[in-house]
């Protein structure tokens, strides 16, 4: 890295947007709140100023997260003439919410090889930069709570789509606030979007409340495969693929049911598998001093200390054993430790 490149501070973030006029943004493939909250955030704000930005998904976004989008506002990558369309007359790369080039589907290749600049803003630990300029906050509840401070020092307006966007990016993140990384900066900073006309109540109403029967079934049948070991300390439930085909419920549909096992009492670590075509997708999320993202290094993944994930290559089985293992061994080193 030279000329400065590498990780690089929320106003060198910002000096590179200002001179964006044709940005592309992203979020990372199975795009959660957060990432698409980010991205929609940016995308209202560069229109705002009169530039043109464009949005891409690597597929269509979750039905919870889809009033975020007005018709036109993203276009999904489905072939490599897609992601290599979408590079056309841009004049800057902005990957939201991800520090993996293995979650940036189709995109990935080009990428890598792009002359283009390609700025990361994200929350996720990372010690090598992502991308030439890297701007990266651990300490952000949220990628869009570091989105929102960028904008804000920009002094860019943050309107009532962006603020809804923004909105549902902390939420997103921090469980509704109630997870460990919910601090003073993330309830300051959603209180300053309801203050430009964020919608807490139609935020909640469209993520919280528009549930399908077929989630409901799949949550039934997921909660007939958990199972606790060790005292009640670790919890670990699976999807397979026959439930999906069996309820119709959606992959989305699965996002949330790691939630299920940490609410349990007395969970430290809970473990969620779903079971995918080619692998088994992981979920980890504990309770502090024991680590998500240590677990989910074992996988070839990572994420946060307290919710992490990661992929096995071999089946529902093998996964789960191998996770369980992994799982008793962190309670156990944890105990060594005092
Ligand atoms: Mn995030």
């Amino acid at each position: 890295m030279t000329g400065g490149a590498g990780f690089i501070s929320a106003g060198a973030a910002g000096r590179l947007l200002a001179q964006s006029t044709r940005p592309l943004l992203m979020g990372h493939v199975e795009i959660d709140g957060d990432a698409l909250g980010s991205a929609v955030a940016l995308l209202h704000a560069f229109r705002a100023r009169g530039a043109a930005p464009r949005l891409v998904l690597h597929e269509p976004a979750p039905r919870i997260f889809d009033f975020l989008l007005e018709a036109g506002d993203a276009s999904v990558v489905d072939t490599g003439a897609d992601a290599t369309a979408a590079m056309d007359e841009r004049d800057l790369v902005i990957v939201l919410d991800n520090n993996s080039w293995a979650r940036l589907g189709l995109m990935a290749p080009l990428l890598k090889a792009t002359s283009l600049p390609v700025l990361c803003i994200d929350h996720h630990p990372c010690s090598t930069p992502f991308s030439a300029w890297h701007c990266l906050d651990t300490g952000a509840a949220a990628t869009g709570v570091l989105v929102q401070e960028i904008l804000e020092a920009l002094d860019w307006p943050v309107d009532e789509s962006a603020g809804d966007a923004l909105y549902t990016a902390i939420v997103n993140d921090t469980g509704w606030f109630r997870w460990s990384n919910t601090d003073r900066r993330a309830l300051e900073a959603a209180a300053r979007l309801v203050s430009v006309g964020a919608r807490p109540a139609r935020v909640a109403a469209f993520v919280m409340l528009r549930e399908s029967l077929a989630a409901k079934k799949l949550l039934a049948r997921f909660l007939d495969t958990v199972t606790l070991t060790e005292d009640g300390r670790i919890a670990t439930g699976f999807v397979t693929r026959e439930m999906f085909a069996s309820t119709g419920a959606l992959r989305e549909d699965s996002e949330d049911l790691v939630n299920h096992l940490r609410a349990l009492e007395g969970v430290a670590i809970a473990v969620f598998l779903r079971e995918d075509a080619d692998g088994v997708k992981l979920s980890f999320r504990t309770r502090a001093p024991f680590s998500a993202r240590a677990l989910a290094l074992q996988f070839s993944g990572g994420g946060h200390e307290q919710a992490a994930g990661g992929r096995h290559d071999g089946s529902l089985a093998t996964a789960l054993e191998e996770a369980q293992g992994f799982a008793k061994q962190s309670l156990s080193h944890a105990a060594v430790r005092g």
